[in-house]
């Protein structure tokens, strides 16, 4: 840690730029990590050519460079490196693992948006573990589930969190490691350990992470990746989006999903480059650090179409003035090279307002937590409003629908692509169909559920994404969800069915249905259409005190709709379509 410090917002900042030289044959000469070449190969649905080798065993050879800066201060690759080392050595010694590998034991970490998550992570890959973040602002029920379904050997817990967890590690009975602020530093590492690394040397097949995600069934599902599948991920938005070791990235999202782990935080750390991680997401904070004059000066940008229409509201509300406006606009265009839209659908009023405050053309991208990224806009060339691009290297997409015959299931294909050329069905131009992914980058399994495995993917070994999606003028668009009960709200994806049980376990409340509302800032709203018990009431700030104990805060409904009966057919079904219409529609 050095350099001078800057205090922006409260959020302390250090010139890091220029630090000292990379170790040679490495990012300093051009890196660009070589794409997964992946193609044609139905038979084996998860394969990519090339050595796989997690992202910490790039981190030496940038050495002194910052890769982290956080509200504690900056934070070399070198740093990064000793420090998950240290912790490795420290997780094999609680578990009495002699030789430093886990073998796919699965580690949960409860970390604060900085670099102690980052030393999490990696610890759990340089002792041979599989990474299972957990999520801070969830309920401790919720950290319970997870640590008990993905059967973790350990927890980790940055300091803060500590007192949190520690009645959840008793009464699983799973020890517990507290882990230094990320501005502390850890005692020196047993120099043998140190000396020895990781002896893992081949990752290739070695699961990498689970990541929780809801679904329209049972309670959500531990998506368990590879090494391969992450890399494959990382390597393909490196190479479509020119990620170098000169990218300076803000970070704003959580770090249990996808889009905060891979595309925002392993992105820049393969390629040396440097990640600035808020606490979470404040709108000020982000303009000013879009702003500020001084180093680190962002110049890259990835976040859901929420956060943009949040920006874009403080905009309105912060920066009237014209020369305000002209100068934020001239600032935008000089420093930032790429701002990303992704994990929802991008509204089209969101991108036109931010195209005329900041002059650029959000680049949509479609991804989900079991392939990681499947579609992008070009980074160079014309960007289609509303469209999510074409297929990422080494990823093949199918667009079909099911056709039921005598002897199963087959399935008519409309249109299938890959990086180079997607080619359509005659006659089927423009026929919209479920989306179907391949290759590298689709994960392993869900973690524990073979069935809900094998019934994921079709006989061919193609993923069923449940989005339905159309080919036409030469790029791919997505129509929304298949089933009305996954929604999607500030880019988390919401299970209804979820957020129903959770709720009828309140005292008042008879029957319920879960609906999406259509909302420009949150794409879609939770809303709650409620039955309740004869003689009772309940108010939606009621609601949302009682549900904050049990659920994750963006799974609570905001709206609440009372109504004297929830209308079902015989079958007991409740038409969801027909209540968003009869709710929301204008
Ligand atoms: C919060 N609020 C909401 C919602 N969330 N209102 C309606 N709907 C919501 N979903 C309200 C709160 O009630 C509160 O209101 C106010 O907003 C601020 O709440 P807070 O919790 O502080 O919100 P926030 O922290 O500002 O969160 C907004 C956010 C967050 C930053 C947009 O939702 C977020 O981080 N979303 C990103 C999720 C993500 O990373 N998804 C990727 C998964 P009041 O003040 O009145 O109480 S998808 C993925 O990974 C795939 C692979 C992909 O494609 O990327
Ligand atoms: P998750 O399962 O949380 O990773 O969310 C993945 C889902 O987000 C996808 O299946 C889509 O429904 C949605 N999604 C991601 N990116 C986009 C996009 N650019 N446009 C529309 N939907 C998207």
């Amino acid at each position: 840690m050095s350099g001078s410090l800057i205090l922006l917002n409260g959020f302390p900042l250090t010139r890091f730029l220029a630090r000292g030289p990379c170790f040679p044959g490495w990012a300093c000469h051009g890196l660009r990590a070589a794409p997964c070449a992946f193609k044609g190969l139905h038979t084996s649905r998860n394969s990519c050519r090339g050595k796989v080798a997690p992202v910490f065993t790039k981190a030496l050879a940038f050495g002194e460079k910052v890769a982290i800066v956080d509200q504690h201060g900056e934070h070399t690759y070198k740093d990064l490196y000793t420090r998950s080392l240290h912790l490795s050595w420290r997780i094999c010694t609680a578990l009495r693992n002699a030789t430093g590998d886990l073998k796919g034991e699965r580690i949960s970490f409860l970390c604060p948006n900085d670099a102690s998550y980052v030393i999490a992570q990696w610890a759990s890959w340089m002792s041979g573990g599989i990474a299972v973040p957990l999520y801070r602002k969830h309920p401790v029920s919720e950290l319970e589930y997870v640590i008990k379904d993905s059967q973790s050997c350990l927890l980790v817990a940055e300091e803060e969190y500590v007192e949190r967890i520690t009645p959840t590690a008793e009464k699983l009975r799973v020890p517990l490691l507290s882990l230094l602020k990320s501005g502390k530093c850890s005692p020196t590492t047993d120099k043998s350990f140190s000396e020895t690394g990781s002896p893992i040397s081949e990752w290739k097949d070695r699961a990498a992470m689970i990541i929780y995600t809801s679904g329209t069934t049972g309670r959500p599902k531990g998506v368990l990746s590879t090494h391969q599948n992450v890399q494959a991920v990382i390597t393909g938005l490196v190479d479509k989006w020119e990620w170098t070791k000169d990218d300076i990235i803000l970070h704003v999202l959580p770090l249990h999903h996808v889009h905060g782990v891979v595309n925002k935080l392993l992105c820049p750390l393969w390629v040396g480059a440097t990640c600035i991680m808020l606490p979470e997401f404040s709108a000020q904070t982000v303009w000013e650090m879009f702003l500020s004059p001084r180093a680190p000066r962002v110049n890259l940008f990835m976040a859901v179409p929420t956060i943009y229409a949040l920006l874009t509201e403080y905009y309105h509300k912060n920066f009237s003035q014209p020369h305000v406006q002209d100068f934020i606009r001239a600032v935008c265009q000089e420093n930032i090279r790429l701002m990303v839209s992704g994990s929802a659908a991008l509204p089209m009023p969101v991108l036109e307002r931010w195209k005329s405050i900041t002059g650029h053309t959000l680049l949509e991208r479609y991804g989900m937590t079991e392939i990681g990224m499947a579609l992008s806009n070009p980074l160079h060339g014309p960007r289609i409003p509303g469209s999510v691009g074409t297929p990422l290297p080494g990823v093949e997409v199918r667009i079909a629908t099911e056709s039921p015959q005598r002897d199963g299931l087959s399935y008519t294909v409309h249109a299938e692509g890959d990086e180079f050329s997607t080619k359509v069905t005659p006659g089927l131009d423009g026929k919209e169909g479920e989306l179907f992914v391949k290759g590298p980058t689709v994960f392993q399994e869900y973690w524990n559920r073979p069935k809900e495995t094998e019934e994921a993917f079709t006989p061919d070994g193609w993923f069923k994404t449940g989005d339905t999606a159309v080919y036409k003028e030469g790029t791919y668009w997505i129509r929304g969800r298949t089933s009305v009960d996954i929604i999607k709200s500030g880019g988390y994806k919401v299970s209804a069915l979820e957020v129903e049980r959770h709720l009828l376990a309140h005292h008042s409340i008879a029957d319920v249905a879960v609906i999406a509302a259509p909302d420009v800032t949150w794409g879609q709203k939770i809303s709650a259409v409620v039955k309740l018990r004869e003689g009772q009431t309940l108010s939606l700030k009621e609601l949302k005190e009682w549900a904050r104990e049990s659920m994750a805060p963006y799974t609570i409904p905001s709206e609440l709709l009372l109504v004297e009966e929830i209308p079902r057919n015989q079958m007991g079904k409740v038409d969801k379509k027909q209540l968003v219409k009869q709710f929301y529609s204008t």
